[in-house]
């Protein structure tokens, strides 16, 4: 594991309808992230939070079922240039949300650094939506499909080129909620997708074994972006939206174990975390458990 990591906060919250989302990465750095990186040798430099403009002011706009689609557009390149700037100073980018629209932008910045960037999109939804098949025109329903160039224009062009990802380059583990444009085109693309029907039977360390075996031969870094509604909201119930049936805390703990212990993991994004709907802080302190368990905490 990179030992160098620069922390991004990004206050996002217009990917979505629930305010409060964009006081997630303060959350999560109240719940003592850097104390617990430091513990491990990381050297963190926290870059702060980046500039997200403010939502349109004549209400919200919702043009072409793409809620916010300007300001999330203008946003995102703002973050991927600071993204790009980690990569390219050979440090770890760690992305702090925010709701998950963010991860066009993140995935914008670290992409263009690699041939065949691999994700684990860790997620109860797929985030595979088109203005066309969202039911919501929520853009943080949609930051999968964008990646893989499918969208608008003005969120599949960011930071100048497209497609960011490939679909064979994708595995989502922990879906329960996915919509019906979603399973289409996880069809049409043969994108892996470990449902929490797997999840029961094969159990974790398998579905972690497979996924990380299955990355390993096709890429050449693989980014994590962690929602944490892909946690049971009983453990998580801080998010915007909770789906219940969830992976459980130690469930998510051994899959980030693994995928440290796989030494694959190049990038990582933490979203969602909505300090208002929480107990406590509690989601934003299983955001911090978790980031120890992926840099390598219970093994030291
Ligand atoms: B999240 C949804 F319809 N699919 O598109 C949609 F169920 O980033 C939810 O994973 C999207 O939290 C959830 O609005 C996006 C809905
Ligand atoms: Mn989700
Ligand atoms: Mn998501
Ligand atoms: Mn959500």
């Amino acid at each position: 594991m990179n030992k160098q990591i620069s922390v991004i906060g990004v206050p996002m919250d217009l990917g979505q309808m629930r305010r409060g989302v964009d006081m997630g990465p303060s959350a999560i750095r109240y719940a003592g992230m850097r104390e617990r990186l430091e513990q491990l040798k990381y050297d963190i430099i926290d870059l702060g939070d980046i500039d997200i403009p403010l939502p349109p002011q004549t209400g919200s706009e919702k043009l072409d079922n793409l809620r916010n689609l300007n300001e999330i557009s203008e946003g995102s390149q703002s973050l991927a240039e600071e993204v790009d700037k980690v990569v390219e100073e050979g440090r770890f980018p760690l992305v702090l949300g925010g709701d998950h629209s963010i991860a066009m932008g993140t995935l914008a910045g670290i992409a263009k650094h690699y041939e065949n960037l691999g994700v684990i999109w860790y997620d109860a939804h797929g985030d595979l939506n088109t203005a066309d098949s969202s039911p919501s025109g929520n853009i943080h329903g949609m930051p999968l499909a964008v990646s893989l160039g499918i969208g608008h224009e003005k969120l599949t062009s960011i930071h100048g080129y497209e497609p960011k990802i490939k679909p064979e380059n994708v595995v989502i583990v922990g879906a329960r909620s996915l919509d019906e444009g979603e399973r289409e085109l996880i069809k049409e693309r043969g994108i892996k997708v470990y449902t929490m029907h797997e999840v029961d039977r094969m159990g974790m360390t398998k579905v972690m074994e497979e996924s990380v075996e299955y990355l390993k031969g096709r890429t050449d870094g693989v980014h994590l972006s962690l929602d944490l509604d892909g946690l049971d909201p009983h453990e998580a119930p801080g998010v915007g939206t909770p789906v219940i049936g969830g992976l459980s805390y130690r469930e998510s703990h051994l899959a980030m174990e693994m995928l440290y212990q796989s030494e694959m993991i190049t990038s990582a994004e933490f979203v969602e975390v909505n300090p208002i709907l929480d107990e406590k802080n509690k989601t934003a302190s299983v955001a911090v458990g978790l980031m120890g368990s992926l840099f390598g905490e219970s093994l030291k």
